[in-house]
């Protein structure tokens, strides 16, 4: 009697083991699925990519006239640089005066104190190649 309370008992622990294990599969499953979603609806397909590629040529392309010289590709790039620089100083510029106070400037390039100064650079003797 006692042996078939055992047998009972382990078959029902296996039961919930088994179910339990079930259900972590299909969790993990559902989480696996919600995830190929979400980074398939943040990734732009060819066609937008495309889209971009020639908006931003278009941009370039200052004079239109379907290509983009070295002039408008430096200087695009260049406008773009100056706006970032443009935004951090505004940023790092607490009280909106126009200027950085060497407290403020400090905040926007921290000189790292922990580490010794690095010693000179040595240049290697020139071989026989050189
Ligand atoms: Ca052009
Ligand atoms: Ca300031």
């Amino acid at each position: 009697m006692k042996g078939k309370w055992l047998l009972m008992a382990v078959a029902a622990i296996l039961c919930a083991s088994m179910a339990y294990a079930v259900v972590a599969v299909e969790a993990s499953k559902d989480k696996a699925e919600k995830t190929e979603k979400v980074q398939k609806a943040d990734k732009p397909d060819k066609a937008e990519i495309r889209k971009r590629r020639e908006a931003e040529f278009a941009e370039i392309d200052a004079n239109k006239d379907g290509k983009v010289s070295k002039d408008e590709f430096v200087n695009y790039y260049i406008r773009r640089q100056k706006e970032r620089y443009e935004q951090l100083f505004k940023s790092k510029d607490k009280d909106g005066d126009g200027a950085l106070t060497v407290d403020e400037f400090a905040v926007f390039v921290p000189i790292k104190t922990d580490r010794p100064p690095r010693p000179e650079r040595v240049k290697p003797a020139p071989t026989k190649a050189d």
